[in-house]
């Protein structure tokens, strides 16, 4: 094994956690994606986080677009969380019954997104989209159900067919060991497609439970929706007596303090949220109608539970968040740190004449390496993965860490202040004339 005395470059330390960490995870890591297989080099390993910078274990520091793939949208280790986070684990950081901090945070979902009356939560984006979905084939007693390619629900055996993010980037977007029994019950149709989810409709007449989409698909890069493709879904459902359901894990309360259905103006049945309602700690929910949830065990026969369901620090770090998330103008800083860093992207790379185009809702980021538009899974596939894996590697050594895949979505937090977009932008235009060659 490699001693840190031998190795020399400025990543030895991480080279080396890496390396010993291969011994005792699969691939190293606790989620495939981390491994950076897509982009050609070893993960940095993190030592720590402040605002919008990590550092590594050889001490090099970076601004920082993964931002837990999401959660920390007040950026690292935001004072209000941490003194909420710290508060709640001097009362006991774990009951298994119920606490008053549920509530509160309940309520605020509530009133925040427009389609919740009641909410459940569990613990990871992948358990509300499994749970939605076993609710929504309960009450409507069918059992199909159409995902779109490319959007990622999490790693539930049903909904791990044609999917994305690390699914994607690792080449297996349907994994094995998921029986086919399981698997024939979902339908695909491509993102952005009414049409084809119209013909699914008509060929699978009345067997159809719910449709799963994300309103913004963040896990093939981040793909907007055509205008109306939502409002047909709305429709198409209502005319088959199928559940809509919204994976909003990536973008509740993360473009909108009401979620993409706000921006969008499209009111889904079913809603899963995660990340940001958890403010960094593991926590996810999935609510809607109340007359669907009012079937969730207890009150109903649909089964589901959690020993660390609603646990008191992640309630607590999700309230801190959405309180802060609450202060005026934390919407418009966003979007305006998102369309500045977009906006330099687009200019490094005409100015270096790297094909690219980028896209952006508020605080989610991506930027697609080709010169054609991409509204869904295939078009995304097109994209020149090998390019983006060296821009990301140019970013690195300039101190800038993007998600390590073309099919991931950068997120900006409120601690990217002007300073950080403006340092990001000249490390970016300076990776794409590396990239081109000048
Ligand atoms: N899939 C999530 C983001 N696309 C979480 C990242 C992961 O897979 O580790």
């Amino acid at each position: 094994m490699k001693t840190l005395d031998t190795a020399q470059d400025r990543y030895a330390r991480s080279h080396l956690v890496f390396e010993q960490a291969q011994q005792l995870m699969p691939g190293g890591v606790n989620s495939p994606v981390r491994a950076y297989k897509a982009v050609g080099r070893d993960p940095i390993v993190v030592r720590k986080g402040s605002g919008a910078r990590v550092t590594d274990v050889d001490g090099n520091p970076y601004i920082d677009y993964v931002c837990g793939y999401g959660p920390l949208i007040l950026g690292h280790t935001d004072d209000r969380v941490l003194a909420a986070v710290n508060k709640a684990a001097s009362k006991g950081i774990s009951f298994g019954m119920p606490t008053k901090a549920e509530s509160t945070l309940a309520g605020m979902i509530i009133e925040a997104v427009a389609s919740i009356e009641r909410v459940r939560f569990v613990n990871s984006g992948t358990e509300a989209t499994m749970s939605a979905i076993r609710l929504a084939r309960a009450a409507t007693r069918r059992d199909k159900v159409i995902k779109f390619t490319g959007c990622y629900h999490g790693h539930s055996d049903g909904l791990l067919v044609e999917a994305g993010s690390g699914a994607t980037t690792l080449g297996v977007p349907s994994s094995p060991g998921v029986p086919s029994s399981v698997t024939q019950h979902t339908l695909l149709a491509p993102y952005n497609d009414e049409q084809a989810v119209g013909a699914l409709f008509a060929q699978h007449a009345d067997a159809v439970a719910a449709v799963i989409v994300e309103p913004i698909a963040g896990n093939m890069g981040c793909v907007l929706p055509r205008e109306g493709f939502l409002q047909e879904l709305r429709q198409l459902c209502d005319e088959h007596g199928a559940v809509l359901i919204f994976d909003e894990v990536m973008t509740g309360f993360r473009v909108a303090y009401g979620g993409a259905q706000l921006l969008y103006g499209v009111k889904p049945d079913l809603t899963c949220l995660g990340k940001v309602i958890g403010g960094g700690l593991p926590c996810a929910a999935y609510g809607g109608r109340a007359d669907l949830m009012q079937q969730v065990s207890p009150q109903g026969p649909v089964y589901q539970a959690g020993t660390l369901s609603g646990n008191p620090l992640a309630m607590a770090a999700g309230i801190a968040t959405l309180e802060a998330l609450q202060e005026p103008g934390v919407y418009d800083v966003l979007e305006q740190a998102g369309a500045a860093l977009v906006g330099g992207l687009e200019a490094g790379a005409i100015a270096a004449g790297v094909p690219v185009r980028c896209s952006h809702v508020g605080s989610m980021v991506c930027c697609f390496f080709t010169d054609a538009p991409v509204e869904n899974y295939e078009q995304a596939l097109r994209c020149d993965t090998g390019a983006f894996g060296a821009f990301f590697r140019g970013l690195l050594d300039r101190g800038v860490v993007i998600p390590p895949s073309q099919y991931e979505t950068w997120f900006v937090s409120t601690a990217h202040d002007p300073g950080c977009i403006d340092q990001t932008i000249e490390a970016a235009s300076q990776a794409f004339e590396v990239l081109a060659g000048h």
